[in-house]
């Protein structure tokens, strides 16, 4: 509603909000009520224009990261081909800056990857991929070291953890896979050694997920690894159809599951096998994802389990 009035004489309806007043020449002019309007609209404008701006840049592409996983999927709809990969944040050179290491899939069942459904987009070999960060040039920019570093990850990945598990102040590798998995020791020169049949934490089952914990406080860290289903490709025959009859991938998880492993670390470069006298192994799910932290503060760390399909599982140490 607008009303108008003198200055300095007296308002004809004081309970009415005013909205403009003339000056001493009797030009009508905003009121500071609808001053205070206009600036709050405003402050809306700029608040929801802020609202709306982007707070993350994709800068995969212009950084270098030009990694794409492979599922190796070939028409045959194998169950492993429905699962993601993992990725580790990691610092392997020692140089303040955090490097990406990068799980891939493969090809199963014996097939070339001339039979897959969708090429390989950066071609071959198709291996676990680790880049470097170059942060310390003054830009982030991650270069391709793999082949450099000596990794050699070959199998179906899943996941992978890091950790300095020998305490030399090098971070080290744990990578699952759906088969063996494999510990890499940082040598401390920008390259890694593959000890898992030395330090005995082979895992031939399909891994997806691990942890490394020091569960036992004696300053050397152990390594969870969670295992999934019980499955192998010759007996993928498994056929499950879409609501028109067409053929597509079966799950989630019902077929029978594989229990997790616990390794503890002796400090001299080798693991004992733990998982039946820590009692991890009298209970399990088809395992995806682990981690470990002292969820109830008497310092002992524990570890949680999240599995596929049945209840997740919380290990109280
Ligand atoms: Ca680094
Ligand atoms: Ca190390
Ligand atoms: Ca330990
Ligand atoms: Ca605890």
């Amino acid at each position: 509603m607008l009303s108008f009035r003198a200055p300095g004489g007296p308002d004809p309806n004081p309970m009415i909000p005013k909205t403009y007043e003339s000056d001493s020449r009797g030009t009508a002019r905003q009121a500071p009520a609808l001053r205070i309007l206009g600036w709050c609209a405003a402050l809306c404008v700029w608040w929801t224009a802020q609202s709306h701006a982007e707070i993350f840049t994709d800068a995969t592409e212009s950084t270098g990261l030009d990694f794409q996983h492979f599922n190796g999927m070939s028409g045959e709809l194998y169950f492993p081909e429905m699962m993601g990969s993992g990725v580790a944040l990691f610092d392997y050179d020692g140089d303040g800056d955090l490097d990406v290491y990068l799980v891939q899939g493969h090809m199963l069942g014996g097939k070339p990857v001339s039979e897959a459904t969708f090429a390989p987009r950066y071609g071959l070999p198709l291996t676990d991929r680790l880049y470097r960060n170059e942060l310390d040039t003054g830009e982030l920019r991650f270069t391709d070291v793999t082949r450099a570093s000596g990794l050699r990850a070959e199998g179906y990945g899943m996941g992978v953890a890091a950790a300095d598990y020998d305490n030399d102040g090098d971070v080290d590798l744990y990578v699952t896979n759906y088969g063996s998995n494999q510990l890499w020791s940082n040598r401390g020169d920008g390259t890694f050694e593959q000890v898992t049949e030395k330090a005995g934490v082979d895992d031939g089952r399909w891994s997806v997920s691990a942890a490394w914990v020091d569960y036992d406080r004696d300053g050397w860290l152990d390594l969870y690894v969670g295992n999934y289903a019980k499955h192998t490709i010759e007996s993928d025959r498994r056929v499950c159809r879409m609501a028109k009859l067409e053929r597509d991938y079966c799950g989630p998880l019902k077929g029978a599951t594989d229990p997790d492993s616990l390794f503890r670390n002796r400090g001299d470069g080798t693991f004992e096998d733990v998982s039946e006298s820590s009692g991890i192994r009298k209970a399990h799910g088809g395992a995806l994802g682990v981690v470990a932290a002292d969820f109830d503060g008497d310092r002992w760390p524990d570890i949680y389990v999240a599995n596929d399909g049945v209840a997740n599982q919380l290990w109280v140490n």
